[in-house]
């Protein structure tokens, strides 16, 4: 087992592992370390291809050139290049909630059969914040408004966006003071690719500053529009049992399994699987049934919503497919890695993509809209189902773990009795140290798993409450923190607490927008005490990063006040000066700043200290970590 064990700390994926290799499927793993060793410039964020006057490196040695065609230095390109990676992930993000503003903008007109206005209390709710008068209207008239109200939020001009004033008071004042108040959705990210093309911001602070402004557009804007709408139509979560591994794939039934991270389509699919005519057409073709599961944050949303089974994060999306136990694998955007198709080319497994903007090699197209989804899935489901008899031996070679998901800040306030009061009352009298969103994605640079397990373990153990999305939380329901048991991971304090509420120590709050639901929880907790999110007891880690929406999510967390510890080095190596902005001089400009630690066991002291020290300043109970 000894060199699958480098790869990943789980179990499914070890075994998986030897399995792919049996069957001669090259995995990310093989794939990553044929590109070793990786670029030493783009590493370090010194090589730019903005113009074609380049490419252009600068020599971090200081021997070669110092400065691009252009004149660029390190700095400045540094900047850009880190500038263009928020860009990219805030534009991913807030495509996604562009995508659910349609569709609510098409339920409003009856022309998205299918869906529809699950959470009406929560339309009003978020109307209301919009300025939509919601008095004496049906639904779909609020949803026709809201969705225009939004759709103000992404292009419109304005002074800022309307979601942010759930964030508390003194926040905003800083971010106007600051002159980083989000005004648009795609301005801030159309703004930030002006500014990195060649010959227009050529200052590496007032980038960064703009890169601060583009996040929080995520943020406090597609980000939070997709939560919010997702809740809206598809429903608010509330805590409900699950399973997870690639032990919830079942050997009688037929496997589909939902993957990316719109849940547009996953929910369509759902309700085809549940529909008895499927279900009767699969057990007249010898299976007892359907059984759908997710993999990724698509799969988050559906687990979150409706406890359907998870049976992997990034790293074990090839794996899933090695079972040769999945009839069809249904596809949205972002995450799915390209090389899908062809390893599942190997088995019966059909690859179905369905996102006008997503398509990929070795994958059916079948484009999904709001006015075709209900039939389409419907199609798609008799397709996988028809597929069922050509399977051919199955390898499903563990038990599912159990877990709960389902921690939406409407069910952990409801928990507590309506108000933030008693999780305050709970930190401040030190039964709880603080909290800690652990995040983001898996990366073959790192064991799998192994970041967010080991962080996780060691926060809760010290009594630090762990609040979940995406990838990490998904690794961390299949290392069972995720029951009412899991208690016994934790410190006596955190311990008695869960206990008493009889939730686990480590909440999972969803898929990777979904972020913003921590957002909102801190902001809830500061406005209780009046305080800034910075002055409370909160760290945010995302330790097996990969992807340019985790560096977006990091930079609004910062932006927000939030001190984040990143596993993977982002590529700024290359340029002290944007380094020491970032880990030390952020603190003095929005009070809280970036660390990068790969060890998980040193990324735990730092932010045991530092919650530590927020509580000093704080006038709470002190440990020396
Ligand atoms: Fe080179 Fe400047 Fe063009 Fe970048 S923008 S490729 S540094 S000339
Ligand atoms: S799916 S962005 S690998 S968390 Fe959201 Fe996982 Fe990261 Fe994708």
């Amino acid at each position: 087992m000894g060199k699958y064990e480098k790869n990943t700390i789980t179990q499914d994926g070890q075994l998986l592992l030897k399995k792919a290799e049996k069957d001669q499927i090259e995995t990310v793993w093989e794939r990553y370390k044929a590109q070793l060793p990786q670029c030493g410039y783009c590493e370090m964020g010194l090589s730019c291809r903005n113009c074609v006057m380049g490419p252009c490196r600068i020599d971090p040695f200081g021997e070669g050139p110092q400065q691009g065609v252009c004149g660029a230095d390190g700095d400045i390109i540094v900047a850009r290049n880190l500038g263009r990676m928020i860009a990219a992930g805030a534009a991913s993000h807030s495509d996604h909630g562009r995508d659910l503003v349609e569709v609510l903008a098409q339920v409003a007109e009856g022309s998205a059969p299918g869906y529809e206005i699950r959470d009406v209390e929560k339309l009003k709710r978020v109307a209301a914040e919009y300025g939509v008068e919601t008095e004496e209207k049906e639904p779909a008239e609020i949803a026709g408004e809201l969705a225009n109200a939004m759709q103000e939020d992404f292009g419109t001009r304005k002074k800022e966006l309307t979601l942010v004033s759930r964030a508390p008071e003194k926040r905003r004042e800083l971010w106007k003071k600051l002159g980083i108040m989000p005004r648009g959705i795609d301005r801030e990210t159309s703004e930030m690719m002006h500014r990195t093309h060649m010959g227009v911001d050529n200052d590496w602070q007032s980038l960064l500053l703009h890169g601060l402004r583009n996040s929080l557009s995520d943020g406090w804007g597609g980000s939070m529009i997709a939560t919010e709408v997702s809740d809206i139509l598809f429903g608010t979560p509330a805590p409900k049992p699950t399973t997870v591994n690639v032990g919830v794939l079942k050997e009688d039934e037929v496997n589909i399994i939902v993957h990316g991270h719109n849940p547009v389509v996953s929910e369509m699919v759902l309700l085809a699987c549940q529909s008895s005519e499927m279900v009767e057409l699969a057990k007249e073709k010898g299976a007892k049934g359907i059984n759908l599961a997710g993999v990724c944050c698509t799969g988050n949303e559906l687990l979150m919503r409706h406890g359907v089974p998870i049976a992997g994060n990034h790293l074990t999306t090839e794996l899933v497919l090695a079972t040769g136990a999945v009839e069809m694998m249904i596809v949205d955007y972002q995450c799915i890695m390209p090389a899908l198709g062809i390893v599942a080319a190997c088995y019966h497994t059909k690859m179905i993509s369905t996102s006008d903007k997503a398509r990929f090699p070795g994958m059916e197209h079948r484009e999904f809209h709001p006015d075709n989804a209900k039939e389409l899935a419907t199609e798609l489901v008799k397709e996988a189902v028809g597929n069922f008899e050509k399977r051919g031996n199955a390898y499903i070679p563990v038990e599912p773990v159990n877990a709960v998901g389902g921690f939406s800040v409407e069910t952990i306030v409801g928990a507590l009795g309506g108000t933030p009061q008693p999780l305050i009352d709970a930190i401040a009298g030190g039964k709880i140290r603080g909290a800690v969103g652990v995040v983001g994605c898996n990366n073959p640079r790192i064991k799998q798993d192994y970041g967010h397990v080991t962080l996780t373990k060691r926060l809760i153990e010290n009594d630090i409450l762990v609040v979940d999305t995406g990838c990490a939380a998904i690794a961390n329901a299949k290392a069972g923190f995720k029951v009412a048991e899991a208690i016994e991971f934790a410190g006596p304090g955190l311990k008695e607490i869960c206990g008493s509420l009889g939730i686990p120590p480590v909440l999972h709050m969803g898929s990777c927008v979904d972020n913003v639901r921590i957002l909102v929880l801190a902001s809830a907790l500061a406005n209780a005490l009046n305080a800034d999110i910075s002055d409370l007891p909160l760290a945010a880690a995302a330790p097996e990063w990969y992807s340019e929406k985790a560096v977006s999510i990091g930079a609004y967390a910062v932006a927000s006040g939030v001190y984040t510890v990143l596993g993977p080095m982002p590529p700024i190596a290359g340029s002290m000066n944007v380094v020491k902005l970032l880990t030390e001089g952020l603190e003095d400009v929005v009070g809280a700043t970036f660390a990068v630690e790969s060890d998980p066991e040193k990324a735990a002291v730092l932010i045991r200290k530092h919650i530590e020290d927020k509580r000093e300043k704080l006038g709470l109970t002190f440990v020396k970590v």
